[in-house]
């Protein structure tokens, strides 16, 4: 069995975990100060955002030297001792590996930038003239013209070029990256936008009946090409480090695609993250006003159907990712169940994480970490979000009012500071992380979200919830089943607004119940109660 089939991953973004040095910045030392708590939760594996070297356009993603550590978090020195002190505990540690992009910093394209015929040039995409209309997902064209009147291609920011991997000597460069942090140590990959490695033609235009800006996917995502690509980068590392763990984030991957990236036989991911399970519905307030801030929901239909359907597909080959929060999304605690927030969360960590999958925790999730808030327009950078903002308030709107709505949209809302103590601070980011109870508070409490957290993770790294098979009994109450040669559990999670009664079969046992009571044989759920019922398997 591959190691990972049991990871338990604690998502880490750097800048918000913990502030060794009272700089309002998190850093390596903060985390590594950290890891027994992180170890008493039941967490075994840590993904930490990228701390390369980085002029921080984009928090960490546009690297300007993928062998230096960015001094805002530490020094190389810190970096050994965390993965060491890691390791001791019996803790992996994944890093975040940009492989689609540098920054334009980057010494790489520097010189690309400046010589025309350095061999530097053609590790990025120039062309003499704007090829096509393609849209960047950070907003306008794809094509950034430089000085010399020639164009580059980035995807992401300006600030971020995508690197070519037709090209062999990029491809080898970055396994000479990921070969340096094997040897420190490292026990995998996080491989970001991996899916955007190959581009199409660029002769083909978004849409040939427009001249406008079009963010065309069909050219850039999910080509065959990134496969070749990520088979190739894996061999080269499978000899030296055949226990390496890649975890590929897939974004726009179908269940499909996702297969063929996980497949076991085709040496690419062993796991991917999609973001197909939450499709968003918007919740628009004010029809006078862009609906780009304003808010939206799951939708929770769509995601119960797709969850099941992925849960079904890859029974056999291999292991979905479980998670409900990433650093590119709000908070799940902010889009559902305000009202009953604790119960909510604790439902819906029980549905998502005793699925047959790998368990993916935003840091601060097991405290009922909310969204950020901005205090000052100021802080949410995103194009547009000046106009919306001017907009709403000549509509007469409150500032508060019109903050709070808008941070829920901004690429910041879930990357809030960590509240180890009652004091929040917030300096990198500014703005405020409302109040949940504090780690220390919740440390006390024996009914805190932490404490839930931690029961069910140790229920998660029992054989039967990390191997055993799926099968979905019903998708209200959200209820499955899990099997594991002689045992066998349901997981029965209530997420209507009304109570559900129902008995248990002679013999079995109750292993969690949260917001329910068991009276004999009969449970009954309120609105978000779960329970978790174990019994013996007859064939
Ligand atoms: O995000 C990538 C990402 O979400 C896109 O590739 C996605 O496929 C696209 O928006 C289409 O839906 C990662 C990081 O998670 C993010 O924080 C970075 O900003 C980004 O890559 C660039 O490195
Ligand atoms: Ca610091």
């Amino acid at each position: 069995m591959n190691w990972w089939e049991n990871a338990v991953i604690y998502q880490i973004y750097p800048k918000s975990f913990a502030d060794s040095n009272q700089d309002g910045i998190g850093d390596i030392k903060g985390i590594t100060k950290h890891l027994d708590d992180l170890q008493a939760l039941g967490v075994n594996t840590l993904w930490l955002n990228p701390i390369f070297l980085s002029p921080q356009v984009d928090n960490g993603y546009d690297v300007s030297d993928y062998y230096q550590i960015d001094p805002v978090f530490g020094t190389m020195e810190e970096v050994e001792e965390m993965i060491e002190e890691a390791h001791h505990r019996n803790m992996k540690v994944l890093f975040d590996l940009v492989l689609n992009h540098t920054s334009s910093a980057h010494p790489w394209f520097q010189a690309a930038l400046t010589d025309k015929n350095s061999p530097y040039r053609d590790f990025y995409y120039f062309e003499d003239d704007k090829p096509n209309n393609w849209g960047s997902f950070f907003g306008g064209s794809v094509w950034e013209k430089t000085d010399d009147g020639s164009y580059y291609f980035h995807l992401f920011d300006k600030e971020m070029p995508d690197l070519n991997w037709t090209n062999p000597s990029v491809r080898q460069a970055m396994v000479e990256v990921a070969k340096f942090w094997a040897k420190k140590g490292i026990d995998g990959f996080r491989l970001d936008a991996f899916i955007h490695m190959a581009k199409d033609d660029f002769s083909k235009q978004g849409k040939p009946e427009t001249q406008d800006i079009v963010v065309a996917e069909e050219y850039f995502a999910n080509l065959p090409d990134v496969q070749m690509y990520l088979k190739e980068f894996r061999q080269a590392l499978d000899e030296e480090f055949p226990n390496l763990f890649y975890l590929g984030e897939a974004s726009s991957a179908n269940l499909s695609l996702a297969l063929d990236y996980i497949h076991p036989n085709h040496g690419e991911c062993d796991a991917v993250v999609t973001f197909r399970y939450f499709e968003e519905r918007e919740q628009v307030v004010d029809t006078r006003l862009p609906t780009r801030f304003q808010p939206k929901q799951l939708n929770w239909q769509h995601f119960a159907k797709t969850m099941d359907e992925w849960q079904e597909a890859m029974n056999d080959i291999g292991y979905p990712t479980l998670y409900w929060n990433n650093h590119d999304m709000a908070r799940l605690i902010s889009r559902f169940g305000e009202e009953k927030y604790e119960s909510s969360q604790k439902a819906l960590a029980t549905l998502m994480y005793l699925q047959k999958g790998i368990p993916i925790i935003l840091y601060g999730e097991e405290l009922g970490m909310k969204d950020w808030r901005a205090s000052d327009i100021n802080q949410i950078p995103e194009d547009g979000a000046e106009d919306f903002y001017h907009q709403a308030l000549a509509l007469g709107y409150d500032k508060d009012y019109i903050l709070e709505m808008m941070s829920h949209q901004s690429r910041n809302a879930s990357r809030g500071m960590m509240p180890w103590t009652t004091q929040t601070e917030n300096e990198w980011l500014g703005g405020i992380q409302p109040c949940t109870q504090s780690y220390n508070d919740q440390m006390k409490n024996k009914d805190s979200m932490w404490h839930f957290y931690k029961e069910l993770l140790a229920l998660k790294q029992t054989p039967l919830f990390t191997q055993g098979s799926y099968k979905r009994l019903s998708m209200t109450p959200y209820a499955y089943e899990r099997q594991f040669e002689q045992e066998m559990a349901d997981v029965v999670v209530n997420l209507e607004k009304t109570t559900l009664t129902f008995d248990i079969a002679e013999g079995s046992k109750c292993l969690l119940l949260q917001n329910g009571l068991k009276e004999g044989r009969t449970i009954t759920l309120y609105p978000y109660g779960s329970v978790v019922i174990k019994g013996e398997y007859y064939e």
